[in-house]
């Protein structure tokens, strides 16, 4: 039989904001390998968007998150070493519940280290995605 053909995949990522500060790490995965990004990941069977930005954020730096609101979703297509992937990748934010709490770096094969960066002085370069949304004069931020 022949292999599945290739499907998008659902992911989701999280601003997560402290001040003017948002919560960046540089990637070591093959997607956007050194490249900063946000926390985040796979959307699993049967959950809420903030349940897996939840999940993800605990799992990649330790932090527990609340506030957790949708801000947007990109259609996000790579072509990384001959193989394509397709994300929907669907954005939020958040506010980390405890303030004083430092990001931990629990998946250290996928990621180089999480830092706050002032969204004023961004590291470069960022994930793809996130630059052309940045490009655009997305802000995370509410509007007060
Ligand atoms: P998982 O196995 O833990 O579920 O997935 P992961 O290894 O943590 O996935 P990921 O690559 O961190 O995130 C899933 C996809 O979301 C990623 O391949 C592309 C998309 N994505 C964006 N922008 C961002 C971003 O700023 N950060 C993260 N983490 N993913 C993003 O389009
Ligand atoms: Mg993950
Ligand atoms: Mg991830």
């Amino acid at each position: 039989s022949q292999p599945p053909p290739p499907m998008p995949k659902v992911g989701v990522a999280v601003f997560l904001l402290k001040g003017n500060k948002v919560l960046l790490g540089r990637r070591l995965s093959s997607v956007g390998r050194n490249t900063f990004a946000l926390p985040g990941g796979h959307l699993e069977f049967g959950e809420s968007f903030e349940e897996c930005a939840a999940r993800e954020v605990k799992e990649e730096t330790g932090l527990e998150i609340e506030k957790t609101e949708y801000l947007t979703v990109t259609n996000n297509v790579f072509s990384q070493e001959g193989k394509a992937t397709h994300i929907v990748c669907v954005f939020m934010r958040a506010v980390p519940a405890d303030l004083n709490q430092q990001p931990q770096n629990l998946e250290p094969e996928k990621c180089d280290g999480w830092d706050w960066y002032d969204w004023d002085d961004l590291p470069k370069p960022l994930f793809g995605p996130l630059e052309i949304m940045l490009q655009h004069g997305f802000s995370p931020f509410p509007t007060t």
